[in-house]
């Protein structure tokens, strides 16, 4: 009841609050991009062993921004994360190429869970900045993100050391969330 008063509560003064997951192999740039969202500012970062997580209030939403570690040994634990899930932010390192194919697969079985069903997924190509990084045309065919069915989705080419394409995901995934998905 209490949850419930809340919600409508939040939603009637226009503060709907959202609960993200980030996921992306290890080294992607997940924990670099929750803090440059939080904080506007570069953090340096040691590989994530368990999560962080972080409120980020933007575009009358406050995005509850969970940030799990991406290492091979440590990626079985993600599905303890996927219950009430709104939305995902699935983060590639857009210059690691030869590990295309193992993000791709990880993400075609993020999308398979269904406790993530009716989450909507936003994709950054990330480190743009870097030489060789493949653009987002690049990332979607590695991705395949063609063969996503009945779900909201959107790439962004971005760079968290440069702050680039960070926000447009953000008014993106806000405007997508309010308008019902996810
Ligand atoms: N050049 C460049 N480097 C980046 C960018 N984003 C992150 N990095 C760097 O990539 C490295 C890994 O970044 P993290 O944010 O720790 O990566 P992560 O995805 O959280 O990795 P795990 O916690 O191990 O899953 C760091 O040295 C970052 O500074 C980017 O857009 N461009
Ligand atoms: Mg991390």
């Amino acid at each position: 009841m209490g949850i419930m008063f809340t919600r409508l509560f939040s939603s009637l003064f226009g503060n709907k609050e959202a609960r993200i997951l980030v996921l992306g192999l290890d080294n992607a740039g997940k924990t670099t991009i929750l803090y440059r969202l939080q904080m506007g500012e570069v953090v340096s970062t040691i590989p994530t062993i368990g999560f962080n997580v972080e409120t980020v209030q933007y575009n009358s939403i406050k995005f509850q921004v969970w940030d799990l570690g991406g290492q091979t040994s440590i990626r079985p634990y993600w599905r303890c994360y996927f219950p009430n899930t709104q939305a995902i932010i699935y983060v590639v390192d857009s210059s690691d190429t030869d590990r295309l194919v193992i993000a791709k697969d990880e993400f075609h079985a993020i999308l398979e869970e269904e406790e993530l069903r009716g989450a909507i997924v936003l994709v950054f190509a990330n480190k743009q900045d870097l030489p060789g990084a493949l653009d987002d045309a690049a990332v979607t065919e590695a991705l395949e993100l063609h063969k996503i069915k009945n779900r909201q989705w959107a790439i962004f080419k971005t760079s968290a050391i440069k702050g680039e394409g960070l926000f447009e995901g953000l008014d993106w995934l806000s405007n997508t969330l309010k308008s019902g998905g996810g």
